[in-house]
């Protein structure tokens, strides 16, 4: 065994300002703008010819996923292109000329790459083959495919209990990778599957079993046109779902209301000009929010509490502004949420959420009156203390208004990763499912543990103790996206071994484990031959929509691996051949892999045929309001508590956001066009009376701290920005703000990070 050296890796780069430009925040989004910008991420990246030949396949019927968002296609792709500015994007960083090759990593070393940026790091190019670093080494290089998986299934045979491993996924990844990676890491013997939903929508998961049976969202496509109100609640579509605007204008147009519920004035919820129409072109586009209810952070609680109280007083008196049938025979507590809201005062709610009662009146009178109401949701309430409240509080209010089952109404919890749905379809859970146990015992012979396994921040705090020494990633950068950065990295250097399976080269690669191994793959959108044809792979979209997705391009580097290949690899590797499970036949053959996920799931019978085309619905009990699951076979009503901060002089509350040219921790351009910020992401945005309160001007230059268990963590050089947001209140983007999440702090019952409101001082810095 060599000795280990320790290795000095910078968590987040050199700390320096990119030289930034001004503008006012835009007042629409998309328009030309957007596709000028989109075409010129492309070619920038994989030049003319590529670029049209990828964008006219995304999302096509015959063509691949697009690799951003969860967001659904239309049934029928528009021919003009059925992708938005940030897809595009995507897919240029994905499809990159760009190339990190073995000369790449001779020339620099880890060290080196760290003191790089994110967005640096990431402009590198694709991976193009398996790498390994040596304990006693600063410099990935070369190894066999074969010989990188023997390394890894040595290291786990010298674990003594298969706990010590954590397996994380990231939700890019197929099903048919999912599962096979799911399968493994079970017959292995743990269930010590942290992923990114736990970052992300956990909390909506958690939230929408509890109340409504299912962890999934209700609504299709199409009720976004049968909707009379449309509620936009902590989420940036503009910015993170644009394809979502075309649904918003569809409601608009058919005499629907759109009410935002945001600290900001996103500029996708003021008006959007659709660059699918000719009058998106020339046009001045639609106005989509009606009523932009500016809430303060993490107050959504109080104001949903407000909004439910003048309701129910409504309805005393008029006995029809909620929906009586359906709340004696589908639910259950609604005495007791009546009774519960009787302890609020109208005056102490309004002034926890911050929203003027006008604007509050304005949307009751819109909802007293409509029955059809879809509440959609992102960030903006899962990445709280009380993420999981703030979403049944939402639900409440659906269930009190009867607006579930039944066209233009439901629930729409807008998903992340274009395929963390299906992932967690397919089995990346660190729960127990019996059911889920029982079908795999029963298609491969083994019993799966049934011991809970480890989430993210769990996870990290067992590499942390030393009690999880192997880390693996199908995908992600979790360095980047998880919380406490310096206490990840602590965490994932103190691991023997990590790997890491991935498209491009990232900040995880880099805060590695004694020995560390680069697994290079495929991409979504690129050709995946086996025996001379292409080959599909599946994806669930945000509303439970399974579908292929076929890649088209040249693959950037012929060396590559498709992920169910080096999934199969390595289970191959491990177990070696005298195993029930054919690994090897696995790890090759898709429409086997789908036979066995149809095998275990009975919903996904004859995915083989039903996912071409548009592809197949899974079931979903809430539309058909089945609540069978639910105690007394009932959806539930909840008390939420009001989220109390008691803020010292000096303390504010920092959410940390997407700016407009970033996919999570992938940097794709420094710009935040729509809120009129060019090349500078280390900024903060601040209230102007704030700015005045404490003697700041626009620009200066602070340090942000946090300080929760005794101790301080800092982020520093930020320029301070005068922004529409409530007082008391800052915005900043992740991941630079990352170092100030504590590893301690996440939602009850979700343990979804706090990264939405964060306690922070200022200090300035005196150059
Ligand atoms: N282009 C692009 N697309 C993406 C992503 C990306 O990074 N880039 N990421 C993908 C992923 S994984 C996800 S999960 C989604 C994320 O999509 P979003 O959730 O839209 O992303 P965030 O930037 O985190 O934005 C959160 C929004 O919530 C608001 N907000 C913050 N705190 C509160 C609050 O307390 N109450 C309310 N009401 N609002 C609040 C913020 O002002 C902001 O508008 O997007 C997906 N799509
Ligand atoms: N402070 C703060 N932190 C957050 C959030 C926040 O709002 N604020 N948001 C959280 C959320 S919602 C999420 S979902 C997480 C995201 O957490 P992750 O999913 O871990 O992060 P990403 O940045 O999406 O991962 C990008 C990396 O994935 C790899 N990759 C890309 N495509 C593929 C592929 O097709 N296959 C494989 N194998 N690898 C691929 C590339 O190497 C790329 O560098 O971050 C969370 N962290
Ligand atoms: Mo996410």
């Amino acid at each position: 065994m060599t000795a280990f050296q320790k290795r000095n890796i910078a968590i987040q780069g050199d700390i320096k300002f990119t030289g930034i430009r001004l503008q006012a925040p835009a007042q629409y989004a998309a328009g030309p703008k957007a596709v000028k910008v989109a075409l010129q991420h492309a070619f920038k990246e994989m030049g003319v010819v590529k670029s049209f030949e990828g964008l006219n396949q995304m999302n096509q019927k015959e063509g691949f996923d697009c690799p951003g968002c969860a967001w659904p296609d239309p049934d029928t792709p528009s021919k003009l292109g059925e992708y938005c500015e940030n897809g595009a994007k995507a897919l240029a960083e994905e499809a990159t000329d760009k190339r990190v090759g073995v000369d790449f990593f001779s020339k620099y070393s880890v060290e080196d790459i760290s003191r790089w940026s994110d967005y640096q790091i990431g402009k590198s190019g694709r991976l193009t083959q398996p790498m390994i670093l040596l304990p006693d080494s600063v410099h990935y290089i070369p190894i066999a495919w074969e010989e990188a998986y023997q390394t890894i299934a040595k290291q786990l045979h010298e674990l003594k209990d298969p706990d010590e491993a954590v397996f994380y996924t990231s939700g890019r990844s197929s099903n048919e990778a999912a599962f096979l990676y799911g399968l493994f890491i079970r017959a292995f013997g743990t269930n010590n599957m942290p992923d990114c939903s736990n970052m992300c929508h956990e909390s909506s998961g958690v939230a929408l079993k509890e109340t409504l049976g299912i962890g999934k969202g209700s609504v299709l496509l199409d009720d976004f046109g049968k909707a009379e109100v449309v509620m936009v609640i902590g989420q940036n579509p503009g910015t993170n779902h644009p394809r979502m605007l075309s649904a918003l204008q569809e409601c608009k147009e058919n005499g629907g209301t759109i009410i935002s519920v945001n600290p900001l004035e996103e500029a996708g919820l003021i008006r959007f000009k659709n660059p699918q129409e000719i009058k998106g072109i020339i046009g001045t586009g639609v106005a989509l929010t009606d009523i932009h209810l500016q809430v303060r952070i993490n107050q959504d609680v109080a104001l949903l509490k407000l909004m439910i109280k003048k309701l129910a007083m409504l309805d005393e008196v008029q006995g029809n502004v909620f929906d009586h049938e359906f709340i004696q025979t589908y639910t259950e507590g609604y005495t007791a949420l009546l009774k519960d809201i009787e302890k609020y005062t109208e005056e102490e709610l309004q002034v926890s959420c911050g929203v003027p009662m006008n604007d509050v009146e304005a949307a009751v009178q819109v909802l007293a009156s409509r029955q059809k109401i879809i509440i959609c949701w992102a960030m903006g309430l899962t990445q709280h203390k009380n993420g999981v409240e703030n979403i049944k509080e939402c639900v409440n209010l659906l269930l009190l208004k009867g607006s579930l089952g039944k066209p233009g109404s439901g629930t729409c919890p807008v998903r992340g990763h274009s395929n963390v749905q299906g992932d967690r379809t397919v089995g990346i859970m660190h729960h127990v499912s019996p059911v889920l146990n029982a079908a795999i015992e029963k298609t491969f012979g083994f019993s799966p543990p049934d011991k809970e396994g480890l989430d993210t921040v769990h996870s990290i705090q067992a590499m942390h103790k030393g009690k999880a020494k192997v880390f693996v990633g199908l995908g992600g950068n979790f360095v980047s996206a998880a919380s406490d950065t310096q206490y990840t990295a602590d965490a994932l250097q103190k691991c023997e071994l990590t790997v890491h399976i991935s498209t491009k080269l990232n900040r995880t690669h880099l805060t590695a484990g004694k020995t560390s191994i680069i697994l290079p793959t495929l991409g979504r959108s690129e050709l995946d031959v086996k025996d001379g044809k292409p080959r599909f792979f599946t994806v669930e979209n945000s509303m439970g929509k399974v579908h292929q997705s076929k890649g088209l391009l040249t693959p950037a580097s012929q060396t590559l691996r498709s992920e169910p290949s080096i999934v199969g690899g390595i289970a191959n590797a491990y177990f070696q051949k005298e195993h029930s499970i054919p690994w090897k036949s696995l790890s090759e053959d898709y429409v086997l892999i789908r036979e066995k996920i149809a095998a275990v799931y009975n919903e996904f019978k004859d995915v083989e045929t039903k996912s071409k085309g548009s592809g197949f619905y899974l079931p979903n009990t809430v539309r058909n309001l089945d609540f069978s699951q639910l105690p007394n076979g009932k959806a539930q009503f909840s008390c939420c508590s009001l989220p109390k901060y008691q803020m010292k002089e000096g303390e504010f509350i920092l959410m940390t956001i997407r700016s407009h040219d970033q996919f999570n921790t992938t940097i794709y351009g420094l710009n935040d066009r729509y809120r009129g910020v060019y090349n500078e992401r280390r900024i903060v945005f601040m209230n102007p009376k704030d700015m005045e309160k404490y003697g700041y001007e626009k620009l200066d230059v602070v340090n942000m701290m946090s300080r929760y268990d005794g101790v301080e963590r800092k982020a520093a050089q930020f320029l301070i920005l005068p922004y529409t947001i409530p007082e008391g209140n800052l915005a900043s983007y992740f991941p630079e703000t990352n170092v100030l999440v504590p590893i301690t702090q996440y939602a009850d019952q979700s343990n979804t990070p706090i990264s939405k409101s964060i306690r922070v001082t200022i200090e300035r810095v005196v150059s």
